[in-house]
């Protein structure tokens, strides 16, 4: 008799044993699972504000995140706010436009990057086209954004000298296709070994529709004119619910 219980303990044990390696097992791989569906959550939740001085981002930040009007001042430091679309929760950051900090800020944030919104005053546009479009193609060049989906954001357009986004683009793409022209003669001139990446088709004028990264135009205005007209910012909105 106790011949034949013995071996029938002992398998007894091993397959409790057995059942609770399967269980520790089950509950590391789901603890594992976990850990990786938070961090590819948090990777790709910023939406980052970027564009020069002066262009209405920490303005438009202040919309998005609370719809109230706050007197901005020249940003020395990132904002950070979420807010919630499509039951996502979005990080906006709006990063300082002043040349010494842009790329600090925009190097720390660039990784993590959803989407991000190149904020344009419609109305000198054509007085520092360089410049703009000098920092949207540092912007575009980055390895982080190629497939990042991209909105160009004409804000201002309350203003009656404002450019519409279309006529941007165009003066955009001029410039764009300028500065290419330099960018790659300085290059072949000082080091071919750069891996500087060239934005657009090889001989072709430069169109933002041959880029890796999806880029929409749109127009805005974040400031409150008077009691009629109030600001807009709806097509930014469409936007980010788009790509939350
Ligand atoms: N008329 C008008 N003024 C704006 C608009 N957006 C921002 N501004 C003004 O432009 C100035 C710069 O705005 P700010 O948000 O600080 O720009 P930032 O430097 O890009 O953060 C402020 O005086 C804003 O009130 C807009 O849509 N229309
Ligand atoms: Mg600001």
């Amino acid at each position: 008799m106790e011949k034949h219980i013995k071996p029938l303990l002992e398998e007894n044990g091993n397959s409790q044993l057995l059942g609770v390696l399967v269980a520790v097992f089950a509950i590391i791989i789901t603890l594992v699972l976990f850990a990786l569906w938070r961090k590819r959550r948090s990777i790709g939740h910023n939406i980052l504000l970027t564009g020069l001085s002066d262009s209405g981002k920490t303005l438009i930040y202040a919309r998005l995140l609370c719809s109230k009007f706050v007197k901005t001042y020249t940003s020395v430091k990132e904002n950070i706010g979420d807010i919630a679309i499509n039951n996502t929760s979005l990080r906006i950051v709006d990063i300082p436009g002043d040349e010494r900090l842009r790329n600090k800020y925009f190097d720390k944030y660039k990784s993590s990057a959803r989407g991000l919104v190149y904020v344009i005053d419609s109305v000198t546009i054509q007085k520092e086209i360089r410049d703009v479009a000098e920092y949207l193609y540092n912007v575009l060049s980055d390895s982080n954004v190629q497939k990042v989906p991209i909105l160009i954001l004409c804000n201002k357009q309350d203003q009656t000298m404002a450019k519409g986004c279309m006529v941007i683009r165009t003066l955009l793409e001029k410039e764009m296709n300028l500065l290419r022209m330099t960018k790659t003669s300085q290059l072949e001139a000082t080091d071919a070994s750069s891996t500087n990446v060239f934005l657009g088709k090889q001989g072709k004028d430069f169109e933002f529709s041959h880029l890796d990264s999806h880029i929409d135009f749109a127009e805005s205005s974040a400031f409150n004119k008077d009691a009629q007209t109030s600001a807009n910012i709806e097509e930014l909105n469409n936007w980010l619910h788009k790509i939350a």
